[in-house]
């Protein structure tokens, strides 16, 4: 397969204009009523019109956790990457590369040749998009170590890497950031070194000058906001607290409890910027994502889908999508990383016991033939921290399911990887498809007003452990069902129809 094939869709339905591809694309889906205990189907096709703009901009990204170790390794791959660096490792030389990134790495099908066989691409052929070698990174962080010494601290990279990068990273320093104590775990305290002072209010407009000093310094079109900071504690939703955006912004302004990634979110969307929130906690509290629906602007959130979760939301969906009724699920995690030692802590660990604990309700519920309503798997979560291990995390998992004719079915897990190389393509991935988001508009022949997605931005689900969907739509957690959200989104905007795999061609006489 050639590696970055570009193509075109030759149809009347397709126009490549100097400054937009338009496509214009039958939806079609059905309709289900409920009648007399019958239930009724009726296929409905609506006609969208899509428009993307092909002019991509000159993208920076700040990643709030700039100096963790999500933060550092992601500038690293970029910079290794831009500069085609190679290091010794015992197994051979090594070359950067973006494995991992659905984007980068990932293919999609164009369909089949004159010999019948598939022709792919790779998912960035879809449409233009930022290239993540061009993107710019800016950021915060409380402890004030540079890149450099940030990634030395991660410990993820091997040391013939991080030699070559030092002297690209040594420059990048996080700007201060706002530390409320009680948010994360004490045992946090000792690098709390890099603070914004102020009142809440004070810190807001601080963050704000920041993105605003970053986009004009470094002369960019666009910024996107990435919460990779320490998992915080949930913050509860209180009406008159932060139930409205008007609420919130007087809570800042008085000084009330807010959360430091709230303060964030609302700070970037303020200013414009979509904010991804790749921790678990609740930080678009409903008064935020009010503030995102009056700003037009995109939030997506929460806590990355990275290892465990990813194959959890494969083989759930696999186990239930082939008749199996799973009735336990058992998950256990070490790791010995900053982010295993914030989440020894009671209130930060139950943050992340949510958002890993429910990630196979939408499986449980499509098959009603296999469990009763209400009836669901038994879930646990453990994490342990356990430092020698490091960024090298453990994951252990059990899934016992019922057979036919009393049978049980015991599949066992054992999963060992570094945590933060899975998880800096997925914030690659966030970054670009959100900002190719931001360029996509259409309308429809009932409503030919132009309209974008909506703002909470239901399509970056496939990287989210728990997804954060427009009110009353349904949350899809299952892995392939989210992929291929993107995949036929995306084909619609060249006028391509939704990869649908019958291969008819191939089943004819
Ligand atoms: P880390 O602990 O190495 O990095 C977090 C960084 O955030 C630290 O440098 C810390 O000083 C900084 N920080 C804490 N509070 C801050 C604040 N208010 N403002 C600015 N900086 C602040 O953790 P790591 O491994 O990089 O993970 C980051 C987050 O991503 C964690 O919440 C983790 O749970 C989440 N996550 C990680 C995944 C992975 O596979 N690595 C997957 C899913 C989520
Ligand atoms: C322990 O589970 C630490 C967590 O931060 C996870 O490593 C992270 O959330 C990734 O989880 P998962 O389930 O996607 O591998």
């Amino acid at each position: 397969m050639e590696a970055a094939a570009q193509f075109f869709v030759e149809s009347p339905d397709v126009v490549y204009g100097p400054e937009a591809i338009e496509a214009q694309y039958e939806y079609r889906t059905t309709r289900v009523s409920r009648e007399g205990g019958v239930l009724k189907v009726h296929p409905t096709s609506t006609r969208f019109t899509f428009r993307t703009a092909r002019q991509v901009p000159r993208l920076g990204v700040m990643l709030v956790g700039w100096g963790g170790n999500n933060g550092s390794t992601l500038t690293a791959a970029v910079l290794a990457n831009r500069l085609r660096l190679s290091w010794p490792t015992r197994s051979g030389r090594k070359e950067a590369n973006y494995y991992g990134s659905l984007t980068q790495a990932g293919t999609v099908s164009l369909g089949l040749d004159a010999e019948g066989q598939e022709v792919f691409v790779p998912f960035s052929a879809l449409l233009p998009m930022v290239a993540p070698n061009d993107l710019v990174f800016d950021g915060w962080d409380i402890s004030s170590l540079n890149l450099a010494e940030a990634m030395r601290r991660a410990k993820v990279l091997d040391w013939g890497l991080q030699e070559q990068l030092w002297p690209h990273m040594e420059a990048l320093r996080p700007r201060p950031s706002v530390y409320i104590p009680e948010f994360i775990a004490a045992n946090q305290s000792a690098r709390a070194d890099n603070l914004i002072p102020g009142s809440r209010a004070q810190q807001l407009e601080q963050i704000r000058r920041d993105i605003r000093d970053f986009r004009s310094s470094a002369g960019l079109d666009k910024v996107i906001v990435l919460w990779t900071a320490n998992t915080e504690r949930f913050c509860e939703v209180i009406p008159g607290l932060n139930d409205t955006a008007e609420n919130l912004l007087r809570t800042i302004e008085l000084g009330l409890e807010v959360s430091p990634s709230t303060l964030f979110a609302v700070a970037s969307i303020l200013e414009g910027c979509a904010f991804l929130n790749g921790s678990p906690q609740n930080t678009l509290v409903p008064g935020a994502l009010e503030l995102a629906w009056q700003h037009r602007v995109f939030v997506g959130g929460d806590d990355f889908k990275s290892g465990q979760t990813k194959v959890k939301s494969v083989l759930v969906d696999f186990l239930i999508g082939s008749g199996l009724k799973t009735m336990s699920i058992v998950s256990y995690n070490h790791l010995g990383n900053n982010d295993g030692e914030n989440l020894s802590a009671p209130l930060q660990f139950r943050s992340k016991e949510v958002s890993k604990s429910n990630v196979v309700d939408d499986m449980v519920q499509s098959n009603p033939v296999l469990y009763t309503p209400g009836e669901e798997p038994d879930h646990c979560v453990v994490i342990k921290y356990v430092p020698y291990v490091g960024d090298s995390k453990r994951a252990l998992d059990e899934y016992t399911s019922e057979l036919m004719l009393g049978g049980t079915n015991t599949l066992v897990l054992h999963n060992t990887c570094e945590d933060s190389l899975l998880a800096a393509p997925i914030m690659l991935d966030l970054a670009l498809l959100t900002e190719l988001c931001q360029r996509v508009s259409f309308c429809t022949d009932m409503d030919p007003e132009p309209q974008t997605f909506h703002p909470v931005l239901s399509l970056l689900s496939f990287l989210f452990k728990a997804p954060l969907v427009p009110p009353g739509s349904p949350v899809v957690n299952a892995l392939f069902r989210q992929r291929s959200c993107i995949e036929n989104i995306l084909r619609a905007c060249v006028g391509l129809p939704p990869q649908n795999h019958m291969l008819l061609e191939h089943k004819m006489e």
